[in-house]
């Protein structure tokens, strides 16, 4: 019945899922010019922060429950955040320290004290280096890469952007070259491009993974920056490669600080629903915070961010399932689980009413993504009604629904690449703040 050898994560995209909230740092030239995309031909003096501290970015993000901060290094105005040596370009020739500071050094350090991962996105587009639009800058990129992959200590994602101005010189990237620096300097780093190899774009901006999302897809054919948007959004079921979506979208209305932006701050509500539409659809969450022009984060963000994680934790600190399912089902491991054949229902009796309105499902993914649909059920003393109908799980499937109150829950899998391993389920009531 089921033939295929299905793909697996590798370790390094097993480690990186259950982060389930990373953080996006997008700082440059642009926060003091008050653009999103630099021309190239700012002044270094522009950059200036006042009284940048990466501590406090970094603590910010720790406390708010984020577990790898990816910083801008150099983002397409081609102005580096590090002294590097292959350009002029960069913060030292800024007043900022005198030219004697170095933000990926503070960045990387802060992530060190406080426990988190780090990860960089280096720009392929540059629209500042002359060698732009020929093969030498493939070298001048590798280089930079070199660089922030060898003298930072451990990186955990790279981020390579596939946008490019519509008037951008033409340029044919050396993807295959980049991805093997990164291989070799930082094996167990995650590679994130538009398909992959290792993460895959989700095709929008608005922090919108699929309703169904697979975390395989098709790679053959697709170039970076050319691959579909609503392909990516829902993957692939006959994908060959494991390559799960991550959703990259910013807490303000662009990516970098505006104060104009100010109140437009999404709300801790705002946020948490983001939380389900990503991470509750199989993906993971990378929610940009961009630091301001005196080089901190602001209040009304970090405010945002601990009240959103408040939230989530006050959602799911009970799980009601617990004592009434086989204990590897609520043991936060997904490597253990329980074995499901289609149509073998599962019965969760909680042994009296109890009234949810949140389900969690997540299946044990390395042995790869099973579930196509399933059906959940409540008791109402006489018969099965239907909660919800769905399609994937993968790592995680939140479901939200109106509260129901009954004794029993009934889980169905109705379509299966494979014997279902459920590595966990969870039902709860959610936070009166949500
Ligand atoms: C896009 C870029 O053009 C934006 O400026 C931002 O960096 C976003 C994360 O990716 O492709």
């Amino acid at each position: 019945m089921y033939s295929q050898t299905l793909p697996v994560p590798a370790k390094r995209q097993l480690m990186w899922q259950p982060m389930e909230t990373n953080a996006f740092l997008h700082f440059t030239v642009n926060t003091f010019t008050d653009k999103e995309w630099g021309e190239g031909t700012e002044s270094e003096s522009v950059f200036s922060p006042t009284k940048l501290d990466a501590r406090q970015w970094i603590k910010a993000l720790k406390d708010a429950g984020f577990k790898m901060a990816i910083l801008t290094c150099k983002h397409h105005d081609g102005f580096c955040l590090w002294p590097s040596k292959y350009t002029e370009h960069s913060v030292k020739n800024s007043p900022w320290k005198n030219g004697k500071g170095d933000v990926v050094k503070e960045v990387s350090d802060a992530c060190r004290e406080y426990g988190l991962k780090f990860g960089v996105y280096l720009s392929p587009w540059d629209r500042h280096e002359a060698s732009y639009g020929t093969d030498a800058y493939n070298t001048y990129y590798k280089n930079e890469l070199k660089e922030l992959l060898t003298n930072y200590g451990k990186i955990s994602e790279v981020w390579f952007d596939g946008a490019k101005g519509p008037n951008a010189k033409n340029m044919q990237y050396d993807f295959k070259g980049y991805w093997k620096i990164v291989r070799e300097l930082q094996p167990d780093a995650v590679i994130f491009s538009d398909a992959g190899p290792d993460i895959r774009w989700v095709g929008n901006e608005s922090g919108n993974a699929g309703q169904t999302c697979w975390s395989t897809i098709d790679t053959a054919g697709m170039a970076p920056g050319k691959a579909d948007a609503s392909y990516l959004n829902t993957g692939d079921p006959n994908g060959k490669y494991w390559i799960p979506a991550e959703t990259d979208v910013s807490i303000r209305p662009g990516w970098f600080y505006h104060a104009s932006e100010n109140d437009k701050v999404k709300t801790p509500q705002q946020l948490v629903n983001l939380y389900y539409q990503s991470v509750g659809h199989n993906s993971l969450l990378l929610l940009n915070i961009p630091p301001n022009r005196e080089g901190l984060l602001s209040d009304e963000d970090v405010k945002n961010i601990k009240a959103f994680r408040k939230i989530l934790d006050e959602t799911f600190a009970l799980n009601f399932a617990a004592g009434h399912v086989p204990s590897s089902l609520t043991d936060k491991k997904l490597s253990t689980f329980i074995s499901l054949k289609v149509n073998q229902p599962l019965v969760i009796d909680f042994k009296e009413s109890t009234t949810i309105d949140r389900a969690s499902l997540q299946e044990n993914i390395a042995t790869g993504q099973r579930i196509i649909k399933a059906l959940l059920e409540y008791w109402d003393g006489n018969s099965w009604k239907q909660i919800e109908e769905f399609t994937t799980v993968g790592y995680k499937r939140l479901l939200r629904f109106k509260p129901v109150s009954s004794q029993k829950i009934r889980l169905t899998i109705l379509e299966a690449k494979a014997i279902v391993q459920l590595a966990e389920i969870g039902f709860y009531k959610a936070s009166e703040k949500e």
